[in-house]
């Protein structure tokens, strides 16, 4: 049961935007003081970002409203929006009270103890919401699938859905973002020894990380703060991407060798080694799309019998105001003008047979492990047809573009821009 009056009142207020700059300054100064400064910003933050979510859901037509997956997402908005409440409602006595009864019921004896102790509290509500959504992706393609076939004569879900799935994806990630990095600032501030980005850059690794908030393999010399990397090795993380992409490749057509990604700098941006302040999961998960596409063009352009492909080119360089661009080039054959856009639609799919997905066999494999489908949200070979849509979103949360050009016959050049830190200023909204 809900007080519907509640929910109304926390949609009709405004999101706060998220600044990337704020984030790392709040990281920079970490104590329980400032970790309590956040508690009090999510507390009244987050019952907004969940309530708004539910009306984008409730505001679905019915056909795709009423589907099993999409029943399920609401129930799970609905109930994470109703413990944020509750826990609004017992911090704000606690807040403005001497905090006598908890004192007593927890037998804490000074403050710093009851702010920890809050602060506990407040991290396994956020981690247990965490881990209730970590499924949403699948659900969402699973009920737009349904609905797909209801609907039956279009192929692509119509306009009003996609502008839903942009809408919501894009409100669910700075929830995830903010939610991510209270977690690891958390975690970082409680056990200091063991920094939360320990996972060792492997092939695998999209899949197979196990972390429990937004978090990316990184190497061993880094200095994240929450889930923000002030100083992020680009061509490290390209490099990371690449095996991932190449792996997936390789998994996918099993003999065949994957095309090489030939990385380049622009003359401005100097030495070898650029450093640009990001989300690393978020860029990740970008580079690994465009990359995976663009080796799929390429080998399925000059033929799968070939020993070797036409490079993949990327190149760094940085504009006079500050920002970076990575471009990546691939010679697989390109797109008409016409197709171009095509790409970023939801449950966009570039295998020409239409694959069938299993998602209840999905869904019971993720129950048993869930943390498959807890970063970068592409469980590779399933292909929902949500990686370049949801990257071009990524991208353009914190500023920047993600922006496809072709030339038919050719080949295809995506360009990323990424804002310089001033910048990185979360947009609510879009179009
Ligand atoms: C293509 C199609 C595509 C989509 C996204 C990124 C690169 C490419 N290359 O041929």
């Amino acid at each position: 049961t809900m007080d519907p009056q509640r929910l109304t009142l926390a949609a009709s207020r405004a999101q706060t935007p998220l600044s990337i700059a704020q984030c790392l300054k709040l990281g920079q100064t970490m104590s329980t003081r400032s970790l309590l400064k956040n508690l009090t910003f999510l507390n009244r933050e987050l019952p907004v970002r969940f309530s708004k979510r539910i009306m984008e859901l409730r505001n679905l037509p019915r056909e795709l409203r009423d589907t099993e997956p999409f029943m399920n997402l609401i129930k799970n908005y609905t109930l994470s929006f109703q413990e944020l409440q509750a826990y609004s409602d017992n911090s704000r006595l606690w807040f403005l009270s001497p905090n006598i009864h908890l004192r007593e019921e927890l037998e804490l004896d000074d403050n710093e103890t009851l702010q920890i102790a809050i602060q506990k509290e407040y991290a396994d509500l956020l981690q247990t919401i965490t881990n209730r959504h970590k499924q949403d992706v699948v659900y969402m393609a699973h009920g737009i699938s349904l609905f797909k076939r209801y609907q039956s004569s279009r192929s692509q879900p119509s306009t009003e859905i996609q502008r839903f799935l942009n809408s919501f994806n894009r409100g669910r990630l700075g929830i995830r973002i903010m939610v991510g990095h209270h977690l690891a600032l958390q975690h970082q501030l409680h056990t200091p020894d063991e920094p939360a980005s320990s996972a060792s850059a492997s092939a695998s690794s999209t899949a197979a990380s196990s972390s429990a908030y937004l978090s990316t393999p990184t190497s061993a010399h880094s200095t994240r703060i929450g889930i923000i990397e002030p100083q992020c090795d680009i061509e490290a993380l390209i490099l990371n991407a690449t095996q991932s992409a190449q792996f997936v490749f390789f998994q996918h057509y099993n003999t065949v060798f994957p095309p090489n990604v030939h990385i380049e700098h622009a003359k401005e941006v100097g030495g070898r080694n650029i450093r640009f302040p990001v989300v690393p999961a978020l860029l990740h998960h970008i580079l690994f799309e465009l990359l995976k596409n663009s080796m799929r063009a390429t080998a399925e352009f000059h033929g799968l019998d070939k020993s070797s492909y036409p490079d993949i080119e990327v190149k760094l360089s940085s504009s006079a105001d500050g920002d970076l661009n990575i471009r990546i080039k691939d010679h697989g054959g390109g797109m008409p003008p016409e197709q171009v856009m095509k790409p970023f639609n939801y449950m966009f799919t570039t295998a020409s047979n239409t694959v069938c997905i299993d998602f209840p066999s999905i869904m019971t494999a993720l129950e048993k492990k869930p943390e498959r489908a807890a970063i970068g949200e592409n469980l590779p070979l399933c292909g929902f047809g949500f990686g370049l849509a949801t990257s071009k979103l990524y991208a353009r949360l914190f500023g920047g573009d993600l922006i496809l050009s072709s030339i038919a016959g050719s080949g295809t050049e995506a360009t990323i821009r990424l804002r310089k830190l001033e910048d990185q200023i979360e947009r609510l909204e879009d179009e």
